[in-house]
């Protein structure tokens, strides 16, 4: 029963919580292996295998922080793939603002309606992709997983980008001839001195930022569980390291994250590295707002398995 999945970790109540976890599984546009529809419900059910205390910042956020994951947001069967965006859109918008927001994804299409209506005024997103998804529209719509860089550039943000590792001759020349984009490419980043760059680059954002996080950015002899997977990639810990350097950024405001195109597989070590992904996502960011600093909060606060 995916329904039931998706209520292991215990819920709060909206004006009293500080991570609101958005599952959206949407699945329209995938256009090679299939199956991220079933990505949300994947990393919660994995969040049941996890240790709930964060090895690297050495507490327990959950033990101090309140956490809601809301109900899955999806297209219904009759509604186009615009007008499930705008009500994706909506809905984000009118959630309570001072919470951080993970959506998980679902493809990688829900980004710029979650982005719209989470940033009212331009910012930066910090995109994790082997792709560039700066297709201005692929196989008939401008709604693919192969487009959303495109729209998020349209709406005024800047992008800036690591792990890529695929893209059009179109997409190279846009990313050469607008200063709007920063790209990191993945071989790139195999030098000390362009790694080096990308963490400084990170660390020196301020304002609002939003973080977009592809599952294919990784290797994936690592991360297999993905709907378009490319050689090379990220490790685990050059992903940690993005992260910590966005998180632990006082100059930036994380207005949200999505972790997106996660595609489960037998082994779920795809599934594990998306929920360990998201644990560390809602932990550093516990902790670069002090929530460590409150007491901890009772019975409610404690994980309880069903
Ligand atoms: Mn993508």
């Amino acid at each position: 029963m995916a329904t039931a999945r998706y209520q292991l970790l215990p819920n709060r109540s909206l004006d009293d919580t500080d991570v609101l976890v958005l599952p959206v599984p949407y699945e329209q546009t995938v256009s090679y292996k299939p199956g991220t529809g079933r990505g949300p419900a994947a990393i919660l059910a994995a969040t049941e295998q996890l240790e709930y205390y964060d090895e690297d910042q050495r507490w327990s956020p959950f033990k101090h922080m309140g956490i809601t994951v809301l109900p899955p947001l999806d297209k219904r069967s009759h509604e186009s793939e615009g007008d499930f965006q705008r009500r994706l859109q909506q809905s984000v918008a009118a959630l309570p603002s001072r919470p951080l927001l993970l959506a998980l994804g679902g493809e990688h299409s829900i980004t710029p309606a979650l982005i719209q209506g989470r940033m009212s005024a331009p910012g930066t997103v910090v995109l994790l992709d082997a792709h560039a998804d700066l297709r201005r529209e692929f196989e008939g719509t401008r709604f693919s997983h192969a487009c959303p860089m495109h729209h998020v550039r349209e709406a005024g943000h800047t992008i800036l980008m690591a792990g890529v590792r695929s893209l059009l001759d179109e997409e190279a020349v846009r990313i050469a001839g607008d200063p709007g984009i920063r790209c990191f490419m993945d071989r790139e980043l195999q030098r000390p001195e362009s790694w080096r760059a990308l963490l400084a680059a990170i660390a020196a954002l301020s304002g609002p930022v939003w973080l977009t996080i592809d599952m294919d950015a990784f290797n994936p002899a690592a991360v297999p569980g993905v709907g378009t997977p490319q050689p090379g990639g990220l490790s685990w810990y050059q992903v940690l390291a993005i992260i910590e350097a966005c998180l632990f950024n006082p100059r930036v405001t994380l207005r949200g994250c999505d972790l997106v195109e996660l595609v489960p597989e037998p082994s779920c070590v795809s599934d594990m590295t998306a929920a360990k992904l998201s644990h560390k996502l809602i932990s550093w960011w516990g902790k670069s707002q002090r929530l460590d600093e409150r007491p901890e909060r009772g019975s409610q606060t404690e994980i309880e398995y069903q």
